[in-house]
């Protein structure tokens, strides 16, 4: 049992000492001034990263242009947290955007053609409804499902 703890330490020592020696030698010289010329641009690139969060994320769909109690899609996905839906309505039938789901029940105004009806809600990860909230509407098809991730 010693004399194998002694190899293995010696061995481990032996590494240990060739590897350092060998990584000096070759990138000291080198790393130290290239450090010094990348610390200024890490700094100045961070800021814009915290504003894009700060507005959350953004789901646009349309209302079907040829009158059809529909929306041009059936399935949204988000990541989790602020969400905001922006629903365009090109078609002559007034159209709104509403979204129902674990504790969520948010409608958003009814617009006419060439408007827009927009609903900001905060998501948790699950699968909730959106829905045109007009009379009629939902039950007719106008519906889809939102996955938050
Ligand atoms: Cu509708």
């Amino acid at each position: 049992m010693n004399r194998i703890a002694v190899v293995a330490v010696v061995a481990v020592a032996a590494l240990v000492a060739t590897g350092c020696g060998s990584s000096k030698k070759s990138s000291s010289s080198t790393s130290s001034s290239s450090t010094a010329t990348s610390t200024q641009s890490p700094s100045s690139t961070a800021k814009p990263t915290k504003g894009k969060a700060a507005g959350g994320a953004q789901l646009k769909l349309s209302a079907d242009p040829s009158g059809a109690l529909k929306f041009t899609t059936s399935s949204l996905t988000a990541k989790s947290g602020k969400v905001t839906i922006t629903m365009s309505n090109p078609s002559s039938i007034p159209h709104a955007i509403a979204v129902e789901g674990s504790g969520i029940d948010k409608k958003g105004k009814v617009a006419g053609q060439g408007g827009s009806s927009m609903i900001t809600v905060a998501l948790k990860p699950g699968t909730y409804t959106f829905y045109c909230p007009v009379d009629g509407h939902r039950q007719a098809g106008m519906k889809g499902t939102l996955t938050v991730k």
